[in-house]
């Protein structure tokens, strides 16, 4: 039986599981989450707020069950630093995290807001309350990025999405260090003309990796005459070789539908920066910004995508 693709994920009932009412400090709105499991088995969401300068900064928010019961620090986790990283000078915003066995910590690479557009910055942890800062690692315009989990023939490997004209491609590049970064490669290109993801693609949480393949939970941005629509896609890459796209389902799987998503500051979009996986490994927790407003969840099945993708991609 044939899998339809907006079916492919659930809305949470409780959504938006979390707005600004339920901060503990003042702030205008938090949206697009990065997430991590912690080895205690507690989902950790690394929010987006954006405080009443229109700035942005991080703040954990933990719960046991990754649904109710937010325990928010009291104070921002991650403040932009302009007075050693003047590149962070207007915010830092949407984090992507990794766990990285190797080191035995967390990879959180986040955008920093530069006098000169958006770059990606890089921050290493291993209990989201001391950073090791890397400042940024690839300059604007770059966004939309995240670290794989473990080195790929020696070498770190880094998405992101430079912004060049005409169009915004999701691209990878390589490193020995985290710091120096090359063997840059297009990894999966924006479509054209009427695609839902026509002219700007990004990665949306970090890839999962499957027996089959990198899966890639992507976003597209449709601009048409009242503004842009962001919704998701998917694609499989090559385990060995991640540029090497396996499938691309034509379809979006998700998009603005309810009226969290519908409606906000910015009206049509979902974002989603992080997903927790549940220990039976298939199981996907999608956090994600609704409307740059609030923050909502969504669940699906990595076999389900899978075969999908196998039938449609
Ligand atoms: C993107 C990013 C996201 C934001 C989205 C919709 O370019 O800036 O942070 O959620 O636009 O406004």
């Amino acid at each position: 039986m044939s899998i339809l693709p907006t079916s492919l994920f659930h809305r949470h009932d409780r959504n938006p599981i979390l707005s600004a009412a339920d901060w503990p400090y003042p702030i205008h709105s938090v949206f697009n989450p990065g997430a991590t499991l912690l080895p205690d088995g507690t989902t950790l969401l690394l929010c987006r707020v954006e405080d009443l300068r229109g700035h942005s900064h991080l703040t954990a928010a933990r719960s046991a069950n990754g649904i109710d019961n937010w325990q928010i620090d009291s104070h921002p986790t991650l403040l932009a630093d302009p007075a050693h990283y003047p590149e962070e000078l207007w915010g830092v915003e949407d984090p992507r995290i990794t766990y990285i066995p190797e080191l035995n910590l967390y990879a959180v690479v986040y955008t920093a807001y530069t006098r000169d557009g958006p770059g990606v910055a890089l921050a290493l942890t291993d209990d989201f309350k001391q950073f090791d800062r890397y400042g940024v690692i690839m300059q604007p315009d770059d966004k939309d990025a995240a670290i794989l989990p473990h080195r790929i023939d020696g070498n770190w490997a880094l998405i992101h999405r430079p912004v060049s004209s005409p169009g915004a491609h999701m691209w990878i590049s390589y490193s020995h260090d985290l710091q120096q970064w090359g063997s840059h490669k297009l990894m999966l290109e924006a479509r054209l003309g009427g695609w839902w993801d026509a002219n700007k693609i990004g990665l949306s949480p970090p890839p999962i990796q499957t027996g089959k393949g990198w899966l890639v939970i992507y976003h597209g941005v449709r601009q048409n005459a009242a503004g842009c629509i962001y919704r998701l896609g998917l694609a499989l890459f090559d385990l060995q070789t991640p540029e090497l796209c396996l499938q691309r389902g034509d379809e979006w799987i998700f998009g603005p539908e309810a009226p969290y998503e519908q409606h906000g500051d910015v009206d049509k979009v979902v974002f989603p920066c992080g997903c927790t996986i549940a220990p039976d490994g298939d199981t996907v927790r999608l956090y994600y910004g609704a409307a740059d407003t609030c923050i909502a969840l969504a669940t699906g099945s990595i076999s389900r995508m899978l075969a999908w993708l196998e039938e449609n991609g």
